[in-house]
Order: C-alpha cells, then structure tokens, then sequence
C-alpha cells in the first residue's frame, strides 16, 4: 500500500526516472518524436507504473512537487540527448501546475540552461484537467506556446468536453486515447468515431497522435484513416534513457504509403470545390453594381496555401517523382487559375452565362484531380495489402478503374 509520505520520500531519494517512448510517423517510416513517461524505480529493482502512484500524488496534493521534479529531470535527461531524432519530447502535466508560473519559469530557465530549443518540447494535458481550471493556468500555458513549444490534449475521447476545450486552447496536436484505439475495430460506431477525430484534426490543422497502437491491423485501420502519427507497443515500450539512445532501429517498422492523405486531399478537393461553385452561384445572380460582389466568400485562391497545396509541400513530398502525383499537381494548379478567374469575373459583375465555360472547365479539372487521386489512392492501397508489392503506376489497373483520357 502506498502511502503519500512514501511518495515525498521516493521523490526526496529521486527514485523516479523517466522513461521515453518513441512517436513514429507512418508518412516517413521513421521516428519523429518521444513522450516522457515517469516511472517509481525503488531501490528493490522494481519499475512502478504511473497508474499506481499519480492518482494518490493528485490527491495528496503532491502534484506541484511531482511536476517540478518531472521537469527537472527532463532538462538532465535533454543535456544527455542533445538534438536528437526522438525531439520533439512531451511531457505529461496537469493543468492546475500552471496555476502560478513557477513552472513555467522553471520551463523557460531549463531551456536556457541547457539550450533546448522551445520547438524541441511539447506540453501534454489531459483534458480532464484542462475542463475545469482558471485564466492563470491559461495564461501560463499561452506563454510557453508562444515562445515554441508545442501543446498537446492527451487521452482525447476519455472526456465530454473536447471539442469545446479545443476551440479555447492553443492546441498543436491531439492524442486519441488508447482505450479509443484499442476498441475501434470492434465496432463500426468505433472506427467511425477515430476516422472522425482524425478528420477533425485534419480540417484544424493539427497534429494527431494514436496512442496504444498494438497491432498491424490497427496500424493500417490508422494509415488509411490518413493517421500519420502513433506510438505504441507495436513499434516500442517506453524506454529507459539509456535504452532509448541505444535503440538503433525499431523493429517492425510497417512501411506503407501515406495513403490516409490522399484520401484527405479527396475529401479537401471536394470541399474547396462545393465552394467555389456555392460563391460563384450565390453572387452571379447579384446586380453587376451590387457591393455583395466584392464578398471574399469563397476558398482559398494560393494553390500553395489550401490543404492539398500544403499536403503537396509536406507529406506529400513522398511521393514526388510519381507521373500520377505530378498529373495531380498540375490539374490542382490549373483549379486554383481557374478559380481566381471565377473571382475576378465575379467581382467585375458577371451573370451565371458568362461564367458557364468556366464552370465547364472546373468541372473538368475538378474530375482530373480526382481521377489521379483515386489512382494514387490504389496505388498506396496496394503497396499495404498487396503482399508487399506496389501496383504499378497510374495504377488504374489495380481496380479495373477507368481514367479520364487526359489523365492517362
Ligand atoms: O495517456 P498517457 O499518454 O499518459 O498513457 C501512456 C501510458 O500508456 C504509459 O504508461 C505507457 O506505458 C502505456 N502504453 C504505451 N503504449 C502502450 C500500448 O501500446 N499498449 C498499452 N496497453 N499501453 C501502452
Ligand atoms: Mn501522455
């Protein structure tokens, strides 16, 4: 039975230790990051999980003391690790710790003392704690976010409240908890649930992370529902410090194509389109002279600035190099001319008949797009499912799937 003067006194002979389990990105094959997880090591040899003592810890009012001791050991540990391939790391906090700055003052003083760079650090919180603190902890918070470091929801879909804590905070990345990740091939409300919050993060423009990743079948569940981040036992258990540095690879590493993403890019086409038609349709039937026209209700005109563009500069880069991804590309481009014409057209007072062709022509490249989409789709799909074997490419073949000529 642990009691809180057990803890003072583990804390007091520095019996806790932070272990590190990697994050792994399903886009690069590669680790892209570690969380920090801390562990009770009395001198018996034992490792005592955080289940066991953190709940006790909260309630005897120990947290402050626990968090100053987390983050002092953190900054050793970062001296040791240097810039490193398992940066950024995160560490778990709970809010009410920021309710003075003294640890966000210990953060910042870390930092300088040991050169660690503010994007090399990112702040877990569970929501639970998040929900119900004060302004100050919010404060402290935006501070550390705002010198770079990265924000974290931890355990997203344990709590009621989430999306609502995620339009006030400066969120950079969710963790879908793994209870979440665990049941989501049990059921379809389940997979839908994930498929959604993936999505969600995805139309926000923030990182999401899958906790609990244990098998191969939910590492694909995850790629195709465009996850691109997890950490679990299927790629490593956290890790002492000194594990962790001698870890060479992490085995198995599943490599698969981003396929998830193209799916995303789909849906974004889709949903950049619908607006383009929707602002070009509201405003045709304006007066020519009507100040409605110089509205700005319509998508995102830099074919570098939209999703996809984005998508096309990031992950992905990946795939550069494949014939269907330029294909891709340059029907995206065309798109964006397109639809800045439609703009500059509908801002000089043009009714829906002048506009007609450039509709046509929309719909048209629009159709492209998609077809060397789905292309890429299967293409990724097969690398997966296909033993091993990527689908040739263009790869219309894979589902007998007819492409437009000019796609070809
Ligand atoms: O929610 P939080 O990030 O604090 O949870 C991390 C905890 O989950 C750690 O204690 C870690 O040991 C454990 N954990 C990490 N990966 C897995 C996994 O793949 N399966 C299970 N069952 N537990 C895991
Ligand atoms: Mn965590």
């Amino acid at each position: 039975m642990i009691t809180a003067q057990d803890i003072e006194a583990g804390l007091g002979a520095r019996q806790f230790q932070l272990y590190y389990q990697p994050k792994f990105s399903m886009a690069h094959g590669e680790v892209c990051g570690s969380e920090a997880l801390v562990r009770w090591c009395p001198p018996d040899g034992s490792v005592i999980e955080p289940g066991a003592f953190l709940p006790l810890t909260h309630s005897a009012g120990l947290s402050p003391r626990m968090s100053a001791y987390i983050v002092a050991r953190l900054f050793e540990d970062m001296a040791v690790l240097g810039p490193t391939r398992f940066a950024p790391v995160s560490f778990n906090t709970v809010a009410t710790d920021f309710e003075d700055d003294a640890l966000s003052g210990q953060i910042f003083a870390g930092m300088a003392a040991t050169g660690t760079a503010p994007a090399s650090l990112e702040i877990e919180i569970t929501e639970h704690h998040a929900l119900s603190c004060s302004p100050r902890v919010l404060a402290n918070i935006r501070r550390l976010r705002e010198a770079g470091l990265g924000l974290v929801m931890d355990d997203y879909g344990l709590g009621y409240s989430s999306v609502d804590t995620l339009s006030k905070w400066p969120f950079t990345s969710i963790k879908l908890d793994q209870g979440l990740v665990q049941r989501m091939l049990n059921s379809d409300k389940n997979a839908g649930i994930v498929r959604s919050a993936i999505r969600m993060a995805h139309e926000l423009d923030i990182g999401l992370v899958a906790e609990g990743v244990e098998t191969a079948a939910q590492y694909h569940f995850l790629v195709e529902a465009g996850c691109m981040k997890m950490q679990g036992y299927l790629i490593s258990r956290p890790l002492a410090l000194a594990a962790l540095i001698a870890h060479e690879r992490f085995a198995p590493c599943p490599v698969s194509m981003a396929v998830g993403l193209v799916q995303m890019a789909i849906v974004d086409h889709i949903q950049w389109r619908r607006k383009m038609v929707a602002y070009t349709l509201r405003h045709a039937g304006e007066p020519a002279d009507s100040p409605q026209r110089a509205a700005t209700d319509f998508p995102t005109l830099n074919c570098d600035k939209c999703q996809i563009g984005r998508w096309y500069r990031n992950e992905g880069a990946t795939l550069a190099g494949s014939p269907t991804f330029a294909l891709s590309e340059r029907a995206h481009r065309r798109l964006h001319a397109i639809g800045a014409e439609l703009v500059e057209r509908m801002g000089q007072g043009a009714d829906l008949e002048q506009v007609r062709p450039m509709l046509g022509s929309l719909q048209q490249t629009s159709l492209e797009l998609l077809g060397s989409l789905l292309s890429l789709e299967d293409h990724g799909l097969a690398t997966i499912y296909a033993s091993g074997k990527p689908a040739p490419e263009g790869a219309a073949r894979v589902c007998g799937l007819e492409m437009p000529a000019a796609v070809m």
